[in-house]
C-alpha cells in the first residue's frame, strides 16, 4: 500500500484525528487523519482510492475490534472522529459524483426516547463505511421517517431505542411505514433490543453494534443487486 495511505489507515485505526490531537500518546506531534487525507489528495491519489484502500478498511478493522471486545466505546469514538476529519476533505467529491455512496441509511432514535450517543456512533461508523446517512435525531416520529423516505426513495432504515418503554415504539414506526412502503427494510438496535424482539416486531435485522449494521446493509444491498 502507498505509504501515505498506510499512515492514514493507522491514524483512523488508532483515532489520531489531527496533528494537534494528543491521542494516542505514541503518535503525539505527528500528522493525523485530517492532514494525511489532504496530503494524499494533493499527491494526486483519487478520493475513491483513499476511501477504498485506507479509510473504509480502517473502519472495518475498528468495527471488528469493537465487536470482538478488543477496544471499547471511547476508542471507537476517536476512530470515528478521525474518520470524520478525513471525510471533510472527501465529502466534496461525494456531491460531485466522483465518489459513489453505497446507498442511503435513514436512522433515528424512536419517539419518546432521547438517548443518542449509541445512535450517533452508528451514524459515524456507517458513514465511514461509504453510506449516506440521514440522521433524524432523537424522539423521531413515524411521520419523520415517512418524510425522509419520500426524500430518499430506496433508503434502508435504522431504529435505535434505549428504554424498555420506548422499544415498543419501533413496531409502531415499522407498521406505519409499511402501510405505504412495504418494501422498506428496517434494522433495529439499542441496549434492550434483541434478535428475538426484532423478529417479533417485523424488523428485517437486529444489530448489536455499528459493525453489524454495516454487515446487514451490505447483505441487503447484495440481495437487491442480485434481483435487479
Ligand atoms: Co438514560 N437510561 N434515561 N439517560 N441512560 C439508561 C438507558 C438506563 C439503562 C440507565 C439505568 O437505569 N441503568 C435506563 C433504562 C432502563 C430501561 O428502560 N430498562 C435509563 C433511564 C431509565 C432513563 C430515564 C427514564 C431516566 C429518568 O429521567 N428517570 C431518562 C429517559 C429520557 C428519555 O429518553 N425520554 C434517561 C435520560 C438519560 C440522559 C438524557 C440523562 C442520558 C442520555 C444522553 C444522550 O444520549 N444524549 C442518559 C444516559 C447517558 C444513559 C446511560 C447511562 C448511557 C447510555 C449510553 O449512551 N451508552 C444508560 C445506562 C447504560 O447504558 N449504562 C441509560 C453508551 C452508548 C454507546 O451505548 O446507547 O447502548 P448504547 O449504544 C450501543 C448499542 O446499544 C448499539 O450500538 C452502540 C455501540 O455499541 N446501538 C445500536 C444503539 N443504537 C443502535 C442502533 C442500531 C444498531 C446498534 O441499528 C439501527
Amino acid at each position: 500500500m502507498n505509504e501515505l495511505l498506510q499512515k492514514l489507515f493507522t491514524c483512523v485505526e488508532f483515532g489520531k484525528i489531527n496533528a494537534a490531537s494528543p491521542y494516542p500518546p505514541q503518535m503525539r506531534g505527528q500528522d493525523g487523519a485530517m492532514e494525511l487525507t489532504r496530503q494524499a489528495l494533493d499527491a494526486g491519489l483519487s478520493p475513491s482510492e483513499i476511501m477504498d484502500t485506507a479509510l473504509i478498511p480502517a473502519m472495518t478493522c475498528v468495527g471488528q475490534k469493537f465487536t470482538d471486545g478488543k477496544i471499547f466505546v471511547p476508542q471507537m469514538l476517536l476512530s470515528a472522529k478521525a474518520m470524520n476529519a478525513a471525510l471533510t476533505h472527501i465529502k466534496p467529491y461525494f456531491s460531485s459524483g466522483e465518489v459513489k455512496r453505497k446507498g442511503t441509511f435513514i436512522i433515528g432514535t424512536v419517539f419518546g426516547d432521547l438517548h443518542d450517543i449509541g445512535k450517533n456512533l452508528v451514524c459515524m461508523m456507517v458513514e465511514g463505511a461509504g453510506w449516506e446517512v440521514v440522521d433524524l435525531g432523537v424522539d423521531a416520529s413515524p411521520e419523520k421517517f415517512l418524510a425522509a423516505l419520500e426524500e430518499h426513495p430506496g433508503a434502508y432504515v435504522g431504529l435505535s431505542a434505549l428504554l424498555t418503554t420506548t422499544m415498543t415504539n419501533m413496531k409502531t414506526i415499522i407498521d406505519k411505514v409499511h402501510e405505504t412502503h412495504p418494501e422498506v427494510k428496517f434494522i433495529v438496535g439499542g441496549a434492550p433490543v434483541s434478535a428475538e424482539f426484532a423478529a417479533e416486531i417485523g424488523a428485517d435485522g437486529y444489530a448489536a453494534d455499528p459493525q453489524e449494521d454495516i454487515k446487514l446493509l451490505e447483505q441487503f444491498l447484495n440481495a437487491t443487486n442480485q434481483t435487479a
